[in-house]
């Protein structure tokens, strides 16, 4: 695979700026073609430096009057931060900066002497959002230009931080025999069961946006695809406002036949820990990135500690013993709220499963074991939840495959079987016992990055009020 040094050349550029920085002296005396964002732009008279960022580095480009005709050079000198430019020139040794006598050279730096500029695209001013300086702008700024926000090195690490962690868990799934299936979004039932659904119109039939690729993912396996793994987008129309909750979210789901809920918790467990031993093999500089912004705002930098496999396993009994030890308030078959969760991360602060929940508080969807009941003696379900901290990252199960239960817990739940046929019909011609889970990217994503609201890991979220950008 190549790394942004080993880039092709394109219509705009020769190299890339990384390329330069890490080709050192090899570089130098060679004739480049760079292009990128000017950071900064100095000078005045016959000489002027622009500092030139793209994806891959910085560079500062030289120009002088007279090396590069006298249009070009004026158009540069005058224009904005953050245009965009191309230049031609030759690779140079930067002179160094003075030190003081005794003190060990400076490392070696390179600059573009330039023969030829033109500029690409022109900058407004003011910036709305600053790119390079540390100027204390909301999120809800940010957020409307997240276009600028994106080109500050920290934003931009988490995102591509974001892609390749998509890309570990894709590569560690393939790894384990799944393959890759798209769900259809426009769906006309729910699937979560809930009435969390966005409505539209779909020509002349009334449908909604899909909840989750669940159905269709237990659908794949019973038609013999055995593994599947989905990463796409599930909309949920609930009215929270939290920082961990939007109405738009990329869920990150598996379903693998012949499997059971332990079975679906070590693909999970591992494949974070496959993701987490990627990053800090090969990307400790965008975690170093993140640092850098996270120490000039005080805080706590964040540590890339691969987590040890298997993760620990405490039952939604022993989870109710142990908030109720720690002084919360909670019964059996109440929900584990992030207030408990507080309780238990205070033993268990990474990552933990919760097997074993109450069958009533589960989807119709989930499998349950007759006989296997809880402290009060109420059935539980093979459902289980990831936490991580106080924070849910994943729900999963082993899920019914028995036509007849299948449709004993939609009547359970109160929901009429009738609006489930599309779904229980794929049970009635044998189905494989079957599991699987969803993991919510962004809070994954939340853990690895140490960002504080699922919305700085989302390149455009859509909230409760946030339908644009
Ligand atoms: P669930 O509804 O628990 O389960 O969702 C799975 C995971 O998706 C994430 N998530 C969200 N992230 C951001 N904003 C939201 N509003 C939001 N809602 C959920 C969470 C959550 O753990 N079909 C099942 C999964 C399965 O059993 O396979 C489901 O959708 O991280």
């Amino acid at each position: 695979m190549r790394d942004s040094t080993d880039w092709l050349p394109t219509t705009y550029r020769s190299h890339t700026i990384g390329q330069i920085i890490a080709g050192g002296e090899d570089m130098v005396g060679e004739e480049v073609t760079i292009a990128g964002f000017a950071e900064s732009v100095r000078g005045r008279g016959g000489i002027c430096f622009v500092t030139l960022r793209d994806g891959t580095g910085k560079i500062q480009a030289f120009l002088k009057r007279g090396s590069l005709d006298d249009e070009s050079f004026e158009t540069v000198q005058n224009s904005s931060r953050e245009s965009t430019m191309m230049f031609r020139g030759s690779v140079a040794r930067k002179r160094p900066p003075k030190t003081p006598e005794g003190a060990p050279p400076p490392p070696k730096e390179y600059e573009v002497t330039v023969s030829a500029a033109e500029l690409l695209a022109t900058a407004q001013t003011p910036l709305p959002v600053g790119v390079v300086d540390d100027v204390n702008v909301g999120l809800d700024t940010r957020l409307d230009n997240r276009h600028l926000d994106v080109r500050r090195s920290h934003v931009n690490a988490m995102f591509i931080l974001r892609s390749k962690v998509l890309q570990y868990g894709r590569e560690h799934l393939i790894e384990e025999g799944f393959n890759e299936m798209n769900s259809p979004k426009i769906i006309a039932s729910a699937s979560e069961g809930g009435t969390n659904l966005f409505p539209m119109m779909y020509f002349d039939t009334p449908a909604f946006l899909s909840q989750s690729p669940q159905l269709y993912k237990q659908l794949a396996v019973l038609g013999g695809l055995e593994r599947v793994f989905e990463i796409g987008p599930a909309f949920r129309a609930e009215k929270h406002d939290t920082y961990r909750h939007l109405n738009e979210f990329v869920s990150f789901d598996i379903e693998a036949a012949w499997c059971d809920d332990e079975d679906v918790m070590g693909v999970l467990e591992r494949m974070i820990h496959s993701i987490w031993k990627s990053v800090s093999e090969k990307d400790g500089h965008l975690i170093e990135t993140i640092n850098h912004y996270r120490t000039t705002q005080g805080l706590e930098p964040v540590k890339v500690e691969i987590p040890e496999v298997p993760f620990p396993r405490i039952s939604y009994d022993e989870a109710i013993d142990i908030v109720k030890s720690g002084g919360g308030q909670i019964e059996w078959g109440d929900d584990i709220e992030s207030h408990h969760c507080d309780l238990i991360a205070e033993k268990y602060p990474g990552f933990h499963f919760i097997p074993r929940w109450p069958m009533s508080m589960k989807p119709f969807y989930i499998h349950h074991k007759e006989g296997e009941l809880g402290t009060t003696g109420q059935q539980l379900s093979r459902g289980f939840d990831l936490n991580y901290g106080r924070d849910e990252m994943t729900s999963g199960g082993q899920r019914e495959h028995r036509v007849e239960v299948l449709e004993q817990n939609l009547l359970n739940m109160d929901l009429d079987p009738k609006d489930f046929t599309f779904y229980t019909d794929g049970f009635r011609y044998g189905a494989p016992p079957h599991a699987g889970w969803g993991l919510g990217v962004a809070r994954l994503l939340m853990v690895l990055t140490g960002a504080g609201n699922v919305r700085e890991v989302v390149l455009f979220p859509r909230d409760r009020s946030r339908v644009t950008p």
